[in-house]
């Protein structure tokens, strides 16, 4: 495996001067734990072989009596290390939290890592080694760290045939021909990774739970199951399952899965017991019920609640949880009736039934209300309940942003996301605290994100898209660390600390959402893509389809008016605060106008331009961006290895063409459309 493979954990040798920096540190490992447990025994295992690959020089393992300069990894059981630590500073890093901090005492200097659990001495050694591969000072440090929610997930959309629902990066890492991949390296080298982040909780099947997938539920292929939760277990990764709603009927032999019926009840209670069986930590259940085809309660004239309680009671006394998604709309819209809007479907369905959900249930939200568009406002759910757990669910592969040949860092996207405010309860009311728990003090909650990973040698296909793995999970951590410090972090684990390199890459990575969004996706308007694969422009791919997508352009003008005063009142599910912002065109963001509003193509934006000099303003500049990333790039021709420069740049040029046929598509159908001339007369096909 390359380069690309070792992903944020290269731990490339050191600077000469960087690495005298830290050697006196690094000679000695004293563990304060028992040392037995895997997890710690991970965290030690990390701690040498990082350090060995960074200074040339493995650690060596001995006690605090034995030299004056050295590295302690400990857990609060330990007294030698609940020495070091204050007791608030461990309260303060709860259970999966940690400290760092170098002490200087007489006779003794040394740095101690780790909080109250071995997840603790985990966490903090990769937070250690990303200092020293960063380039960080490790003198003087003070650091108490702990996540910002508990639960932070990553869903495969992975079926046994080795296939990826929306990868596009190679086959499943897990499955390959109806059968678990029997070597399990690659998952223990992937559970690294996550680990690395601070990601804690993966559900390895599709929420598209078909024939086969259905049955890893039963006695049949947990055995399998409970093989790739071990391998999760070493890095402190609880394994979950997508289950098919219908299983009672699809592998229990009933003819129902009414989730009132006693013998459904009874068939999940036997599910359950044997699932934990074999996995006894096993995290629980991730549905999709009643979406896109997949079978629900609403078969039964039951609600959701009744099929998410009736799951959460199955795992309740084991602890599991059931994570249940809000992605609810109707797929067989009519695109002739403008009154149904897909936008609204997940508040309409769901905000009825808050406080009704039990509180081992999270309900998962995609961040936008319609789908993972290029953009989006956010969801109004978050706004809306209460008395729910809720999940955030973010996309990482990218399935509407150029499926990982073209580059968009998706954090800033993401950003936006979590820092918008609700005005829930009052202002600050984010979605990062609705979606943690703490903004209605919820028992749980957090983040969940669709991976983009397969088993291309890079993980990602495109090397520049790890960056949005590793981003997701810093997030998830952290939700107020900046597109910037994630990827300043990220570019210098994965190229090094040149500041030509780290300087250049990070800025593509930060104009690339930006630039994307410019040549595919004026002003939030979105689904002008071709229907099923979602690759490359198509304006009218969904415009009379099925699917609630609509751009609704004709020769006046586009867009979809969400107003409660004329349009299908989708504002009207914000609070006051947001609602009267979208409700308005005169303070309606710019780069959300036509997601709220129906406008001529004369209309002037705030930049004080029309809607339609814009479209082709943003289409020039932006596929001249794409062109430049290329060049870019090949500045870096030298600095980074052959390998991963190949790669990328092969990338970037299949990018920058492609942003010239979206320009050319887009621009040609509005300029038809709509009969308005380019004020700068450039070329647009008649
Ligand atoms: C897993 C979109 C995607 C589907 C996906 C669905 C979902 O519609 O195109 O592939 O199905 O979202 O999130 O359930």
């Amino acid at each position: 495996m390359g380069e690309a493979y070792k992903a944020w954990l290269r731990y490339a040798p050191l600077h000469p001067d960087q690495a005298k920096e830290y050697a006196p540190w690094c000679g000695m490992i004293v563990a304060e734990a028992s040392g037995q447990s895997p997890l710690f025994a991970a965290a030690c295992e990390e701690l040498v072989n990082g350090i060995g690959s960074m200074l040339g020089r493995r650690p060596e393992a001995g006690a605090s009596t034995d030299r004056e300069h050295y590295l302690m990894v400990g857990t609060g059981e330990h007294s030698e290390f609940r020495g070091v630590m204050e007791t608030a500073e461990l309260e303060a890093a709860g259970d999966e939290g940690y400290v760092l901090k170098t002490v200087e005492e007489p006779g003794r200097r040394f740095i101690a890592i780790g909080g109250k659990t071995d997840r603790s001495a985990l966490y903090g050694v990769f937070h250690f080694l990303r200092l020293m591969q960063t380039g960080q000072r490790i003198h003087e440090l003070h650091a108490v760290e702990k996540p910002a929610a508990k639960l932070r997930m990553i869903n495969h959309w992975d079926n046994m045939d080795g296939s990826i629902e929306r990868g596009y990066a190679g086959g499943s890492i897990f499955f390959r021909e109806g059968k678990f991949i029997a070597d399990r390296k690659r998952i223990r080298d992937y559970a690294r990774l996550m680990a690395a982040v601070g990601l804690n909780a993966v559900c390895i099947n599709n929420v598209n739970v078909h024939e086969v997938e259905s049955n890893l539920i039963t006695p049949e292929l947990l055995p399998s199951v409970a093989m790739a939760a071990d391998s999760f277990r070493a890095y402190g990764i609880r394994l979950y399952l997508s289950v098919n709603f219908a299983s009672p009927i699809q592998c229990g032999g009933l003819a129902t899965a009414d989730p009132l019926d006693p013998e459904v009840k009874r068939f999940w209670a036997e599910r359950a017991a044997d699932v934990y069986r074999h996995i006894p930590d096993f995290g629980g259940f991730l549905v999709k019920a009643d979406s896109e085809f997949r079978p629900g309660p609403f078969t039964y004239g039951r609600d959701h609640a009744d099929g998410a309680n009736m799951l959460a009671e199955a795992l309740q006394p084991y602890g599991g949880i059931v994570i249940w998604r809000c992605f609810v709309y109707d797929c067989l819209q009519d695109w002739r009736d403008r009154s149904t809007d897909r936008a609204k479907a997940a508040y309409d369905h769901f905000r009825p039934l808050d406080g009704k959900f039990s509180d081992n249930v999270v309900l998962q939200i995609k961040n936008g209300p319609v789908d993972f568009q290029v953009r989006e406002p956010v969801s109004p759910l978050f706004g809306g309940m209460r008395q729910t757990n809720q999940l955030l669910e973010l996309q990482i592969t990218q399935e509407y942003t150029g499926q990982q040949k073209h580059l968009c860092y998706l954090v800033p996207q993401w950003k936006e996301v979590i820092d918008f405010d609700t005005y829930a309860q009052g202002e600050g009311s984010t979605v990062a605290k609705a979606a943690s728990g703490a903004l209605n003090g919820r028992p749980l909650g957090g983040f969940a994100a669709v991976a983009n990973i397969g088993d291309d040698s890079s993980w990602t296909g495109h090397v520049l898209a790890q960056a949005n793995y590793y981003g997701y999970g810093r997030l998830a951590w952290r939700p107020e660390l900046t597109s910037e410090q994630i990827a300043d972090e990220w570019v210098r684990l994965t190229f090094g600390n040149d500041p030509a390199v780290v300087g250049t890459i990070s800025r593509m990575l930060l104009d690339s959402w930006s630039i994307y969004e410019s040549y595919t996706s004026p002003l939030g308007i979105g689904w002008m893509v071709n229907p099923g694969h979602h690759y490359g422009p198509n304006v009218d791919g969904y415009e009379y389809s099925k699917w609630g997508t609509y751009h609704y352009a004709d020769c006046h003008g586009l867009g979809v008016d969400r107003t409660v005063s004329t349009g299908t009142g989708f504002t009207g599910q914000y609070r006051e605060i947001p609602a009267a912002c979208y409700e308005s065109i005169d303070s309606c963001p710019d780069e959300l106008l036509l997601f709220f509003h129906h406008v001529p193509y004369t209309h002037v934006l705030k930049s004080g331009k029309t809607v339609i000099q814009h479209i082709y303003d943003s289409h020039f500049e932006g596929a001249e961006r794409a062109a430049k990333l290329v060049e870019t790039w090949r500045g870096l021709e030298g600095k980074i290895d052959g390998g991963r420069y190949a790669s990328v740049l092969s990338r970037l040029e299949e990018q920058s063409k492609h942003a010239e046929e979206w320009r050319d598509v887009i621009n040609t159908y509005f300029y038809r459309k709509s009969g308005l001339p380019d004020a700068h007369h450039r070329r647009i096909y008649p």
